[in-house]
């Protein structure tokens, strides 16, 4: 294994033979790209090998996402070897530029936002904390769309992420696992006892392929994320099957088979309540709950899964993996003989569950009868726990209709996943205070009097090694020569910046770093989009899934009311501006794509009035993705964080934002409420209504947008633009967004924060000329955004949810 620069050279040397039997001068770029990926798996496989034997003793957790965007790997993996530095030089010796190699990486799309990028910080800092934690999921063989802009339109391209081959993964044939679909249930009475006999079913094979995840100073615990691909058991090389005469049947199958793990649903925040997607999510759960016992077995040495839940965590990623629930109990009780209760412990005891959103829309619902075709043993064991808890719930709620009425698995037609997943695991967390209250106090209230001590808090974090460290590398540098390289490892180390709060040399240095990350990003839009933007320009930034509680929308009304300032009293606008959006709309989410259409427009009109086109400019940066993401948080000078209260579960770039130094303007939403605590109220930008003045209002029916309309002439001039030609030949186009304002009474609250929204917006303007001040605002935000790293998250759910040691660093390993 190399150890250095030179023993490096050799074996990168012989590795880029290996692969395509070239000389290095004569190999591709994405040669020598896959010659360093394969160097570098050898070195994790050799270090997994070396400590094999002290990892496999403690508790597994496995992490059971639809979604994990887990970035590109490559740059993260040298920082976290801390290898970047003798392999940059070494392969610069063989005239071979990283960064060129680096630019071969592709940035796999599986996952639609923040739960995705959820799931993969987490798997970094399971890694990180030595905890043997792994993914499981779907290995799409397409991922979320890429976007293109054409003519102020977002055009969907299909994501081929695999077309080159994917060098991280490793195809394990031998650890498949098969799962079956449809069929009948047949009962057989045998000696008193029941079995549940599943005929004439349908099997598809599940292949995994295994990523593997290391994080930073830690390549002893190599991780694994495995990710199942669906094929047909009469696959190709089946000749027994092709000698029956099967051939033909199997190869129609083949494409069905196969659509399960084809592509990932692009909607964001609401399910597709489609067959498919039904299909999908039993299949990785089925699969993964398969290879886990399989492995449980293996590792302990006995068939009886008895002590199962003491060494095995299940954590399901919002309600898509929900199936695991009764998935575990068909395997305890049809497979491992187990009776009801005995199973049922095993099954609440191992299983935990995060909530991550409230909007009732986004709640999974799946028509009984789909469940029944498709999955019929399932469905006896959801009608079971049904039974058995309404019979509890009967017991104990006797008098009160609504708690019973409330908590029901099955309800006109339909199960409620939320409801099975509550009943059935023995945690359930929201990811943000105000999100978990919210959860408590309303979405869940009478589940919380049912199961008040499975309801718990567990804010979000985001991988500060990856969206500081290694995104950030100039502020990176910068801190380590200010407080040392610890907090790298822990981040609350970053208070200690707090120091320098006052000090003049090291603020114009922040301010400077924060000016180079401009630049970096202003010639990434040149290069790719052709824009020009002014890294002199205050950067004012809101990146995300078009969404209209995310209110896209006011931010556009915003600059479009600074605007018409700007035409009445052209001194109005002081400093040069850009706003900057980005983020996808689902395909069939009209609504976002207008907003998307209308940032265009509204750039295009700025862009062609010489009146204005120096001081403002609105660029919509195309795809945005994770690697996008690390170009541009660096760069934002304003966060915009403005989703109508109550309505973020939590979000979580606010918190990459804030970690490099951008001032947040937000909403009382959300992890903002945590963020504010964290800085101080001085240090963020807080407007509009509270969660409960919203909830409020909501609970009443609303408020009247027409009555904000009415007396506010700033308003109205605005809310008109969009429905009067002031976009050019585009009459028609925003009338949908004037509808969702006037129509159907602004059912996020647009008109009635758009006020406040300004004077924080002008507040900030004003603040930012006072460069010191500024500065100073900016350090704080960094120095407070420690408690926001998912190493301070996963230590919480391993402490509360799945009790489990994970390691101290330099300290040794914590007590349980
Ligand atoms: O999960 C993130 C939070 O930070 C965000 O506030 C929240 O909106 C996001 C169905 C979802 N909630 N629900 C989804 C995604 C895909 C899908 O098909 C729902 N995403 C969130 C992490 O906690």
């Amino acid at each position: 294994m190399f150890t250095d620069k030179e023993s490096f050279k050799q074996a990168y040397l012989s590795k880029v033979i290996e692969g395509d039997g070239t000389t290095v001068d004569e190999a591709t770029q994405w040669d020598k790209f896959v010659a360093l990926v394969a160097l570098l798996k050898e070195k994790m496989s050799h270090h997994r090998s070396t400590n094999k034997k002290s990892m496999s003793q403690g508790k597994q957790v496995y992490y059971f996402s639809m979604e994990f965007l887990i970035g590109k790997l490559l740059h993260n993996y040298l920082v976290n070897f801390k290898l970047e530095e003798f392999i940059r030089e070494g392969l610069l010796e063989l005239n071979i530029n990283l960064d060129d190699l680096l630019e071969q990486e592709v940035d796999p799309g599986l996952g639609n936002g923040g739960l995705g990028r959820l799931a993969a910080c987490f798997l970094d800092s399971m890694a990180f904390l030595g905890i043997e934690g792994h993914g499981n999921g779907i290995r799409y063989k397409y991922g979320l769309f890429e976007q293109k802009i054409m003519g102020g339109n977002q055009v969907e391209v299909a994501d081929n992420w695999l077309k080159n081959g994917y060098p991280w993964e490793m195809r394990k044939p031998d650890k498949a696992v098969v799962i079956k679909f449809k069929g009948t249930v047949r009962t057989e009475l045998n000696e008193g006892k029941i079995s549940f006999l599943h005929e004439n079913y349908e099997s598809v094979l599940a292949v995994p392929y295994d990523v593997p995840i290391m994080s930073y100073d830690n390549p002893l615990y190599i991780n694994n994320l495995r990710l199942w691909s669906a094929e047909t058991i009469c696959g190709d090389l089946d000749l027994a099957c092709f000698n029956r005469g099967e051939y033909k049947q199997s190869i129609s199958n083949k494409s069905e088979v196969e659509s399960i793990s084809y592509i990932l649903y692009p909607d964001d925040s609401s399910p597709a309540g489609r067959e498919l997607r039904l299909k999908q999510e039993y299949f990785f759960v089925a699969a993964g709950l398969g290879s886990i016992v399989r492995s449980y077995k293996k590792r302990n040495g006995s068939g009886s899964l008895h002590n199962f839940s003491r060494r095995v965590s299940v954590h399901i990623n919002d309600t898509h993996p929900v199936l695991c629930i009764p998935e575990l109990m068909r395997i305890l009780m049809d497979e491992e003989e187990m009776g009801w209760d005995e199973a049922w412990n095993i099954t609440v005891n191992t299983v935990s569950f995060t909530n991550h959103t409230i909007m009732p829309e986004a709640m999974e619902k799946w028509s009984i009868d789909l469940i029944k075709s498709l999955l019929p043993r399932i469905l006896q064991i959801i009608e079971e726990i049904d039974r058995r808890f309404k019979e509890d719930l009967i017991a104990r709620f006797m008098d009160e209709d609504e708690v019973i009425r409330n908590t029901q698995i099955f309800k006109d037609g339909y199960i409620w996943m939320a409801h099975l997943a509550i009943i059935g695991s023995s945690s359930v967390n929201g990811v943000a205070q105000l999100h978990t209250k919210i959860l408590k106090n309303e979405v869940f209230k009478d589940y919380y009097r049912v199961f008040g001590y499975k309801f718990n808090n567990k804010t979000n974090g985001v991988n500060h090694r990856r969206f500081l460290l290694a995104a950030n590398p100039k502020l990176s540098h910068l801190i380590t020569e200010a407080i040392g390289p610890y907090w790298k490892e822990e981040a609350g180390e970053l208070k200690k910046l707090l120091v320098y709060k006052d000090d003049h040399s090291f603020l114009e240095q922040l301010a400077y770093v924060k000016y180079e990350n401009k630049c970096r990003f202003a010639e990434v839009v040149k290069h790719k989009q052709g824009l020009l933007i002014d890294p002199q320009s205050i950067f004012d930034v809101q990146v995300k899934r078009i969404h209209a509680y995310k209110r896209q929308l006011l931010n556009v009304l915003k600059i479009m009311h600074l605007y018409n300032e700007a035409m009445n009293d052209p001194e109005s606008l002081t400093g040069s501006h850009t706003f900057i959006f980005g983020g996808k709309a689902a395909p069939n989410y009209h609504y976002a794509k207008i907003v998307i259409k209308l940032i265009h427009a509204l750039s295009q009109k700025i862009e062609h009035d010489p009146r204005v086109n120096q001081k403002l400019k609105v660029v919509f940066i195309e795809n945005f993705n994770v690697s996008q993401g690390e170009l541009i948080y660096p760069a934002a000078d304003i966060s915009e964080q403005i989703s109508s209260a109550s309505k973020e579960a939590s979000g979580t770039g606010n918190m990459k934002f804030m970690m490099n130094g951008a001032l947040t303007l937000g909403t009382l939403d959300g992890a903002n409420v945590e963020i504010k605590e964290a800085v101080g109220e001085d240090n963020i930008f807080i407007f509009g209504l509270t969660a409960e003045k919203v909830l409020d209002y909501t609970r009443n029916g609303g408020y009247k947008s027409w009555d904000e309309y009415h007396v506010n002439s700033d308003i109205r001039t605005c809310v008109d633009q969009l429905n009067c030609g002031f976009f050019d030949n585009m009459g028609e186009e925003f009338r949908v967004l004037f509808d969702s304002l006037m129509i159907y009474n602004d059912e996020f609250f647009i008109l009635k924060d758009f006020h406040s929204y300004l004077e924080m917006h002008d507040k900030l303007q004003t603040l930012y000329r006072n460069k010191k001040e500024w500065n100073r605002i900016s350090l704080v935000n960094i120095a407070t955004s420690g408690r926001f790293s998912s190493d301070r998250t996963i230590r919480e759910y391993a402490d509360w949810i799945w009790k489990i040691r994970y390691r101290t660093v330099n300290k040794g390993i914590n007590s349980h």
